[in-house]
């Protein structure tokens, strides 16, 4: 292994990379993992069946049902993952004990002290979201909605949902991201579309105007471009997102999975770096539509990566996974998409960026085309699987062997 990593650094150096250089810096660099995988965003409040214009599609056996179950999964993958990870909670996640049940514009930290626990018995930190849908206030319009009781609701639920953020970055000191993301949208043509939009607005404001250390919380608003059974009109589209987040000093956040087929966040990324301090994204696999499957290594993935390199923006672009697919072992989808935004990560800190950017300005695209075509070839594999050994984590398939052990030990034995 070793032998094979030291042929692998000389080749890369005569590109003038800097192997270690990189996997000093993959170390430190967080993702974001998003604990809806676990049991196809169900959570725990029981609040409804998921609605909001998402799907998951799929029966395969042994999905969490509560969270123990949950959290023994996450750290089943936390054990087959190399790198600095996070965990991505949404508020249907909180934890009720003793018969105890709020609805959600009434939930408090306390009602997280179990996840805040288990982060930081595992140090790592904790990003958070608002659910606004699976719940009978989410049938139609939520923070948009003509009605002021459903929108007072949700906004209340906001706000619970700022304290909840900063008592996480209180108790495990790093800053808790919170995105807000809502379904509001319309399935044939409004006969509206303004006033939905300034009421979002309006209660985006309401939301924000609490005090909160902006510090510990970074609120971010994910765009959308349709939903299902929405697929006329979408309340939080990308202008509305963009635009706002830039006057009110939040972070926007871009989910692959939310564009026109065509257009790439990839391309994306660097003209929001030149606007923003910071950028959240949401990296997931449309197929067709906003199927959000298991990310892979795949080209686009490999081009964010390269973005969030090249342009020096590791400490400015936060990433966080959102995908769930319920047909396939639900821990081995979380580790596949795990490891391969690492792997993208990866690969894209040992491109030779200044050489490339230079053959740009000079002109030369051949040379940034073979450069391009032949690194498809070179021997990233040997420094992937060093990197993993030296992380303590299985090399090549050899996870999937824990996770199938798991899978007879645990998940058969589950309902
Ligand atoms: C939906 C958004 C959103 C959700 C999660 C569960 O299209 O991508 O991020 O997937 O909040
Ligand atoms: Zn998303």
């Amino acid at each position: 292994m070793n032998q094979r990593y030291q042929e692998a650094k000389t080749i890369y150096k005569k590109l003038g990379v800097d192997v270690e250089e990189a996997l000093k810096k993959l170390q430190t660099f967080p993702i974001s993992m998003h604990c809806w995988q676990g049991d196809d965003v169900v959570g725990f409040d029981g609040a409804g069946a998921l609605s909001g214009g998402i799907q998951t599609t799929g029966n395969y056996p042994g999905k969490a049902r509560n969270y123990q179950e949950l959290m023994n999964d996450i750290d089943e993958v936390l054990k087959l993952v190399p790198g600095t990870k996070r965990i991505n909670l949404h508020a249907s996640y909180a934890i009720f004990e003793d018969g105890e049940k709020v609805d959600r514009n009434a939930i408090e930290p306390r009602h997280f002290s179990k996840w805040v626990e288990f982060a930081k018995a595992r140090h790592l930190g904790l990003d958070f979201n608002p659910t606004l849908f699976s719940h009978p206030l989410a049938e139609g319009l939520t923070l948009s909605s003509p009605n002021k009781d459903i929108r007072d609701f949700w906004i209340q639920h906001c706000q619970a949902c700022l304290r909840i953020g900063e008592y996480f970055a209180d108790e495990l000191g790093t800053p808790c991201l919170m995105n807000i993301w809502i379904p509001d949208g319309l399935k044939d043509i409004p006969g509206d579309r303004l006033l939905p939009r300034k009421r979002f607005m309006e209660s985006l404001d309401q939301i924000l105007s609490i005090h909160y250390d902006k510090e510990k919380v970074l609120v971010c608003l994910e765009s959308k471009v349709f939903g299902i059974g929405m697929e006329s009109y979408t309340v939080g589209s990308s202008e509305f997102t963009m635009n706002y987040a830039k006057t009110r000093n939040i972070l926007p956040l871009m989910d692959n999975g939310h564009y026109h087929p065509t257009e790439v966040v990839s391309d994306k990324l660097s003209a929001m770096l030149l606007f923003y301090d910071k950028v959240a994204l949401h990296v997931t696999r449309p197929v067709r539509w906003d199927s959000d499957h298991v990310v892979l290594f795949d080209d686009e993935t490999k081009e964010i990566a390269k973005e969030i390199v090249r342009n020096d923006a590791m400490e400015r672009v936060l990433v966080g996974l959102d995908f769930f697919d319920a047909s396939i072992n639900r821990i081995a989808a979380w580790c596949v998409g795990m490891r391969n935004i690492q792997k993208a990560m990866l690969y894209a800190l040992l491109q030779p960026h200044e050489m490339l950017k230079n053959a740009q300005d000079q002109g030369d695209f051949t040379q940034i085309i073979v450069i391009n075509e032949e690194l498809k070839t070179y021997p990233f594999n040997d420094i992937w699987d060093y990197y993993c050994e030296i992380n303590q984590v299985p090399v090549r398939e050899s996870w999937y062997d824990e996770v199938k052990k798991y899978e007879i030990e645990v998940l058969t034995k589950r309902g």
